[in-house]
């Protein structure tokens, strides 16, 4: 038999994979938009209770504001409700002298551990992927649809592809893409005072990291909402460079998204 080419053997083997990865996930239990923390640690979960999830992030890194810590000092605090989240994906974290309760942690090891463990527990990743709109059918968002980011910036006049989904996450962070776009476009009222957004309020820590995880929710049916996007949606504060909320909002969003699909 006629031997190809190392070149062409290792051109053919990443299109094959891509292909398959991008075709096993066409039709998804769970589709996360955003690749943040919160939705790492929800990817990591829902993954483990064996469901079939896939995150589709904008950027070519996906971890959203993990990196750049406070003001780009790359190190992330997060508070003892969430250690067990750091333990379980090996990251490692140490004492806030004169903050008890508040560890202090680098904020590269946080992403690359995240995106790691997300993986390895059986969620994909496509990276350079920006949703640019959701299905909507029957009263329910069912789905999204996706395109190259290249795309999107150069403003190519390129259609998309459609990724089918019993339940759609927003991890969006503090623009609530999703969610924004499904009110605008859907016209749906979502299970909030006022039925619309009600918009991330300023910094209160204290405030901040339960409200995240507080307002973690179905927001209509199929369409749920994690992290920073979660504040935005229901008037929550910002609380910084302070991460246990984000990482507890993606459990808790995991635990609700099993519930309904296990229903
Ligand atoms: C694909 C998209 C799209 C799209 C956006 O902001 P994130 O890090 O998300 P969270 O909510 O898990 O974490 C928030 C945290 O990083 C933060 O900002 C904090 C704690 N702020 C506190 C404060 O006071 O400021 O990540 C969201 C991700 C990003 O990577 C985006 O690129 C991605 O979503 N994204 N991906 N399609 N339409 N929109």
């Amino acid at each position: 038999m006629e031997t190809l080419p190392t070149e062409n053997a290792i051109s053919a083997a990443i299109v094959q994979n891509f292909s398959k990865k991008l075709l096993e996930s066409l039709v998804l239990d769970v589709a996360i938009v955003g690749g943040g923390p919160s939705a790492l640690v929800a990817a990591r979960k829902l993954a483990e209770a064996g469901l079939k999830v896939a995150i589709f992030e904008r950027k070519l890194a996906p971890g959203g504001g993990t990196w750049g810590g406070g003001m780009l000092f790359n190190e992330v605090v997060v508070q003892e409700s969430a250690f067990h989240l750091l333990d379980e994906a090996g990251i490692a974290h140490k004492p806030v002298e004169g903050a008890s309760g508040y560890h202090i942690l680098d904020s590269v090891e946080m992403a690359s551990g995240l995106i790691y463990n997300a993986i390895k527990a059986g969620a994909k990743i496509f990276n350079s992927v920006s949703v640019e709109d959701v299905i909507f059918k029957n009263d329910a968002i069912g789905g999204l649809v996706i395109n190259w980011t290249p795309v999107e910036r150069l403003g190519m006049h390129v259609d998309p592809l459609t990724v089918v989904a019993s339940c759609v996450i927003d991890g969006t962070g503090h623009p609530c893409e999703i969610v924004q776009l499904a009110v605008k476009k859907a016209q749906i009222k979502l299970e909030t005072p006022t039925g619309g957004i009600i918009g991330e309020r300023p910094m209160w820590v204290a405030e901040g990291e339960p409200s995240t995880i507080e307002n973690t929710r179905e927001y209509y049916p199929g369409l749920f909402a994690c992290g920073m996007c979660a504040n935005n949606i229901m008037g929550g504060y910002r609380m910084g460079p302070i991460f246990g909320g984000m990482l507890l909002s993606g459990e808790k969003v995991a635990k609700l998204v099993i519930q309904k699909l296990k229903k």
